[in-house]
């Protein structure tokens, strides 16, 4: 899968277009002043990272709203533009790390992965399934519509044409659900497609969920991690968009990334909606360095 010498490829993707509060676009930013780059590099990595971040602004349409689906013509631009970058690193034969930003970003990293990797399996770690369609969302924001767009459901958008479907329903597994929408509820129930809530977490065990997880997905699929930080309880990262009670602890948030390290077969990873100017200091700073842990453990960081 990756090639020695391990290489990862960063893609701070700071664009907060996909929901409607500001801040989340400075994400990558303050992972990186954290650190973020040695914390690899001292791991053994070898990172390819371009100082400067990409920049979407000029990307922005004047007129940017699709009927309800908010900002849609920016949201397109935008993460044709990131599928574009994973792709070329995924095609190194380097992991992708794409830092973001909210998560509509991942119609980008998993067409990207997916366009190298035919049968990557994903595992996508949240609060929400982000599986509404133009025609079931309930608020018109996009980080809400990712995988249904990577699915190819619902009525097509042409401004999206880009985005052929890349992500058969049987090619996912959500863990960490608990604030789903009715419509998402009925789409996650007709195409059969796995997702463990919280309530089957509680019930079995995180250990448990992975191997029943990566059992699902196959033992020779190519993994690409889609990690929203919002998964985790809002005590353990406060400073996220669209928190939710009752998430995951610290252990299992990371144990879901050493364990996906431990198949070897890890080639893409996001982390999403961190935003760093929510809330006081401290829930920032311990926001910000949640994040850059998950990520060193993905890249190997906590198994001996
Ligand atoms: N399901 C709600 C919606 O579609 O508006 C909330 C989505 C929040 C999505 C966050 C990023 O994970
Ligand atoms: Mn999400
Ligand atoms: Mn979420
Ligand atoms: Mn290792």
């Amino acid at each position: 899968f990756i090639k020695t010498p391990l290489t990862v490829g960063v893609v701070g993707a700071g664009f907060s277009g996909g929901q409607p509060r500001g801040g989340v676009e400075l994400g990558p930013t303050r992972l990186i002043e954290f650190g973020l780059i040695s914390q690899l590099q001292d791991l053994g990595w070898t990172v390819d990272f371009d100082e400067k971040f990409p920049n979407y602004e000029h990307l922005k349409p004047k007129e940017a709203d699709i009927g309800k689906l908010k900002n849609a013509k920016y949201v397109s631009a935008v993460t044709q533009s990131v599928s574009k970058s994973v792709r070329e690193i995924c095609e190194k034969g380097a992991m992708a790390l794409t830092l973001g930003g909210d998560h509509s970003l991942a119609m980008g990293t998993i067409s990207g992965s997916a366009s190298v990797y035919k049968d990557v399996g994903v595992i996508w770690v949240d609060a929400h399934a982000d599986i509404n369609t133009p025609d079931t969302t309930p608020s018109g924001n996009l980080h809400g519509c990712p995988v249904s767009f990577l699915m190819g459901l619902g009525t097509p958008v042409p401004e999206f044409s880009w985005l052929t479907p890349c992500l058969p329903a049987n090619r996912i597994v959500f863990i960490g659900l608990r604030d789903i929408d009715p419509g998402e509820k009925a789409i996650l129930k007709q195409h059969s497609i796995k997702a463990y809530s919280m309530y089957d977490v509680d019930r079995h065990g995180i250990g448990k969920i992975m191997e029943m997880a990566l059992e699902y997905l196959g033992e020779d699929t190519p993994i690409h991690l889609s990690f929203d930080v919002d998964a985790l309880d809002p005590t353990v990262a406060p400073s996220t968009g669209t928190p939710v009670r009752g998430g995951l602890t610290f252990r299992e948030g990371h144990f879901i990334c050493e364990r996906v390290h431990e198949t070897g077969r890890l080639v893409a990873v996001d982390l999403m909606e961190v935003n760093p100017t929510l809330g006081d200091q401290a829930s920032l700073v311990q926001t910000v360095q949640i994040g850059c842990s998950l990520v060193r453990s993905a890249l190997g960081e906590t198994l001996l």
